[in-house]
């Protein structure tokens, strides 16, 4: 047989020389400081482009060790995803503590000021699956894995402080509920489908978690702007043994935030990872984000005398109640290095506890120290789960546990047992009864039955209370949301259910929700096991409350042509670094723009592909030729319509009339939320502006439109 002849020869493309290979496919080859590619087993690879093959058009050969490792690796890629929280991003950094609680807790990392202990944290949603959009409405999932000196704590919260269920055994129920339809195999990612509100309006415990998860706090604009919260009552303990209860919070600095549902809507379009790349740019661009952690403390006296059963997850302490005292600050500073082998194979345990802290008897808190630990073996295959390094403690560590799976460390030398008599260090590591763990010694009597307290039978009183806190824009945010959950829900009977617990719950949400769905009789209110109790409002339910200061770490979206005022953008530039946030220009061509004195400015999105729900406010800069382009342009309109529909701060020129005008809105009409730059002196004006994050007294009228 005679060989062909090669067809391999060096290409310039573009900026690159590049290889051609014998298909004409054009790939680089190991040279200078480019590494030789090789088999798992370090074997280099010759030609990554061909099978090995009997003849130019022969046959492949079952002999090729490098394709079938290359094949055989790459159809085991995938393990099974979270079966809850699936969709998760995760980042580095660390935990300082600001303020010591050695006053009530033994626990390593809570004792010296300004000491720092490595930190690693993964936000998630929860019903959707790994591929699925951000921002679906849902709680999301805020685990944090702190690597102490006395091993690792993890503490797996939400964004939210409550939960939909009381006891573990229900989980497998309310999940299926919640997630696609068996059947049907939709709707992915959301709640608004009859098997989830047919759970939901069976099981009045969730109503308080309903409220949360219908307010803005289910759609938040990034995972830099939520709170985080352990949910459940933990217990601190002292080195003598006295025990306080507390309940963990994780402060943002960067203040509360979230979208509106329309502009979530059209987010996922726009953006299916709109948080996970607010966090990837964040952190590149050295915007760290930052929580502070606090906690509320109390005692036995408090918990008898308090309205609930603070085992209860269904219920909050309010802060009102018990102040929420700080601790530390959590710094998220570093992106992995790599996703899967970081962020989807940790593995969070709420049994993940060290010396100082324990549990207490929540029975959700109980139910889920099995299954995390259960799950983690399904999903990563092999009790060695911990070795891997994101999971293994970075103090010292000596089991005597060995093998299995993917063993990576193994006891050294001859002991593998406990007690033995080899005595020093041949004998290995032995028990520390002075440092080691030691369950507080809670008191336990009572009968074997399936039951739950009296004291857990309220399930109205807090969500009403959550309603009551919030602000009209918010309440109104709520009703909508209901509405249209229980809009796409089939089964009347459902519907009516749900809106007899809101009558329950509040009779105006309830009357507004009705009206909404069209529902000619208002249901009787359900009947509940407790009389609710009408709770005092209090502030931190609020989003809008809680909001920044600044308008830092947020994102201006500047809609620019060719000729845009240089002196106008510049000054915009300025001011908004200043502030700490960041600008985006939109323009009709990824090219970029020159303004009026001729600078050119790389644009950041295309105009088709840079919608404005993906900018926190935005500023109309187009030149008057650009402006009465874009007046003809329907992308151009719907930009400025979506801002404004979504109550966003809006700048614009004198010269940008014809545009408003297509997006409906006159400029002698225009309200507070609009500011005019005549000047750049007005840019900085915008910014400051920019602080209140949307005009919300435009929103009822834009319904209205
Ligand atoms: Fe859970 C994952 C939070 C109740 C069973 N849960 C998971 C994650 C978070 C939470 C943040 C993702 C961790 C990660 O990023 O890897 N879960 C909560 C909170 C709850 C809660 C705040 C109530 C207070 N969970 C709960 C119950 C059970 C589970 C009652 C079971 C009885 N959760 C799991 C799980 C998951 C999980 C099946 C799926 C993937 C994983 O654990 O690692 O074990």
């Amino acid at each position: 047989m005679t060989k062909q002849p090669s067809h391999r020869d060096a290409v310039t493309l573009g900026d690159q020389t590049v290889q051609r290979g014998t298909g004409g496919e054009t790939h680089q080859t190991a040279q200078g400081d480019v590494p030789t590619l090789t088999t798992q087993l370090g074997v280099p690879v010759a030609d990554n482009q061909n099978t090995l093959k009997a003849g130019t058009r022969g046959p492949s050969l079952l002999e090729d060790f490098h394709f079938r490792e290359k094949i055989f690796h790459f159809d085991h890629e995938r393990i099974p995803e979270r079966v809850v929280h699936a969709r998760g991003y995760g980042a580095h950094g660390f935990f300082e503590l600001t303020h010591p609680l050695s006053d009530v807790t033994c626990a390593d990392a809570l004792q010296r000021k300004g000491e720092r202990v490595p930190a690693f944290v993964r936000f998630s949603t929860v019903a959707g699956s790994k591929g699925s959009f951000d921002l679906a409405r849902d709680a999301r999932g805020f685990a944090v894995k702190l690597y102490t000196k006395q091993g690792n704590w993890d503490i797996v919260g939400n964004n939210i402080p409550v939960f939909f269920i009381q006891d573990a055994i229900k989980f497998p129920d309310m999940v299926h509920a919640v997630k696609e339809e068996p059947d049907r195999a939709f709707p992915q990612a959301q709640s608004a489908h009859d098997n989830f509100w047919d759970f939901i309006s069976l099981t009045p415990e969730s109503m308080n978690m309903i409220m949360w998860v219908m307010s803005d706090r289910g759609i938040p604009r990034s995972f830099r702007f939520m709170e985080g919260f352990g949910v459940h009552t933990f217990r601190l303990v002292t080195a003598q043994g006295k025990a306080t209860y507390a309940k963990f919070h994780w402060k943002p600095k960067q203040g509360l935030q979230s979208v509106v549902w329309n502009e979530a809507v059209k987010l996922n379009g726009a953006d299916p990872d709109f948080h996970r790349r607010d966090l990837w740019n964040a952190i590149q661009a050295g915007q760290y984000p930052e929580w502070e952690l606090g906690v509320q403390l109390f005692d036995d006296e408090f918990a008898d005398s308090f309205d609930f059963d603070i085992l209860d997850a269904t219920k909050l302490i309010p802060e009102e109640l018990v102040p929420v005292r700080p601790v530390g600050r959590l710094v998220l500073d570093r992106m992995v290095d790599n996703f899967f082998a970081e962020t989807e194979q940790v593995a969070f345990c709420t049994q993940n506890i060290v010396p100082g802290i324990d549990f207490t008897n929540d029975p959700l808190l109980q139910g889920r120290n099995f299954s995390y630990l259960d799950t983690q073996l399904k999903r990563l295959g092999s009790t060695n789960f911990t070795h891997l390094p994101i999971n293994a403690p970075k103090c010292p560590f000596h089991t005597l546990q060995q093998d299995g799976h993917m063993a990576m460390h193994n006891p050294k030398g001859r002991v593998n047992y406990e007690p033995n008599s080899w005595g020093g260090q041949e004998g290995g590591p032995r028990e520390n009864p002075q440092t080691g763990f030691k369950s507080f010694p809670a008191e336990v009597s009572g009968l074997k039955e399936r039951v739950r307290s009296e004291k857990f039978a309220d399930h109205y009183s807090q969500a009403r209370q959550f309603y009551k806190s919030q602000t009209p824009t918010e309440q109104t945010h709520i009703q909508q949301a209901i509405i249209f959950e229980l809009s796409k829900v089939e089964t009347p009977a459902i519907r009516a259910r749900v809106v007899s617990h809101l009558r329950t719950l509040h009779t105006e949400l309830a009357q507004a929700v009705a009206t909404g769905l069209g529902l000619k009789d208002l249901p009787p209110a359900a009947p509940p096991a407790r009389p609710p109790l009408d709770l005092p409002p209090s502030a931190a339910l609020s989003i809008v409350k809680n909001g920044p200061n600044s308008f830092a770490g947020r994102k201006i979206g500047v809609l620019a042509t060719d000729g845009t005022d240089d002196a106008l953008l510049a000054a915009l530039e300025e001011a908004t670094k200043a502030e700490g946030a960041t600008l985006e220009i939109v323009a009709p061509h990824i090219g970029g723009i020159v303004t009026s004195t001729g600078r050119h400015v790389p644009a950041g999105q295309r105009l088709p592909g840079g919608p404005s729900v993906l900018y926190d406010a935005v500023v109309l800069l187009p030149s008057e030729q650009g402006s009465k382009q874009l007046a003809t342009d329907a992308d151009a309109r719907d930009f400025v319509a979506d801002a404004y529909a979504h109550a966003k701060f809006i700048g614009y020129t004198p010269c940008t009339a014809a545009l408003l005008s297509k997006a409906g809105l006159e400029h002698k009409t225009l309200d507070d939320g609009f500011v005019a730059l005549t000047s750049p002196t007005t840019a900085k004006k915008f910014v400051t502006t920019c602080r209140a994050l949307r005009f919300w007294p435009r929103e009822a009228s834009v319904h209205a439109v």
